[in-house]
């Protein structure tokens, strides 16, 4: 039997044909099931609905064999444990930096300024500013980012953003591409040997699916 943890909705939407060019179909919605363990039409195969970023973990640990998640939650995680053989070009999105519309980031940033940042994203956020030598004092948030700058939280936010309109609807604007993401195969490295002829062709058929 293999596992693969998928998140509901926009992983999971994207997902499912790459799961099918597999052979593997879920017998049930998880938008309409509220099941955590999904059976398919395959025997060997069952998939978990976990958090998005859980989906690192439940690999890393062998609860789940193989999975699919964001390279923005990756980086948060480390990928301590986690094969990674698939960029699938699924869920694009690009992590930025956003601030209100008048503010001057660019100017602020070249005084040396000291800025409040909300994100939940504080490693890579971290990283991007100590590399850029921008002074910034890191709010952790779990959500909604987006709030944070209109309620005096923070100056901005790191988030990822795909279409722009979530941010345009609360004005506030990108000003700062710190990578672009899209959704990884991930998968345990001991299931790799120990489930190597279950685990190999699902690699496969999602590697001539992505490139199609
Ligand atoms: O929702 P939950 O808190 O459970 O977890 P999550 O937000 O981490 O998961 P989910 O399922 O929303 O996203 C899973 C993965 O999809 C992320 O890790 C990203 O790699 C990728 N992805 C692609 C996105 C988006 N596009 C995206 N637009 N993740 C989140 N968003 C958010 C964005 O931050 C904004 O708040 O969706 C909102 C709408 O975006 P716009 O720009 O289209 O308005
Ligand atoms: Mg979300």
């Amino acid at each position: 039997m293999i596992t693969i943890a998928l998140s509901k909705g926009r992983i999971y939407e994207e997902t499912l044909p790459l799961l099918e060019a597999a052979g593997i179909v879920p017998a049930e919605d998880p938008e309409k099931s509220r099941k955590l363990i999904l059976a398919t039409n395959h025997p060997g195969v069952r998939v978990i609905i976990v958090r998005a970023s859980d989906v690192p973990t439940y690999v890393q640990y062998g609860a789940a064999d193989l999975g699919v998640a964001g390279l923005d939650l990756l980086l948060e995680h480390g990928g301590k444990g986690l094969y990674q053989p698939l960029d699938l070009g699924i869920a694009r999105c690009k992590l930025m930096v956003a601030v209100p519309e008048g503010f001057d980031y660019q100017a602020a940033v070249r005084r040396g300024a000291r800025l409040r940042v909300a994100t939940k994203y504080i490693g890579t956020a971290r990283e991007h500013f100590a590399a850029k030598g921008v002074h910034v004092d890191l709010i952790k948030l779990y959500g909604s980012m987006e709030l944070a700058p209109l309620v005096g939280l923070a100056d901005a936010i790191v988030d990822v953003v795909d279409t722009g309109s979530t941010l345009r609807a609360n004005r506030l604007v990108a000003v700062e591409e710190i990578l672009r993401i899209s959704s990884r195969l991930v998968v345990n490295p001991a299931s790799m040997k120990v489930k190597r002829a279950e685990v190999v062709p699902v690699i496969e058929a999602f590697e001539r699916a992505s490139r199609a």
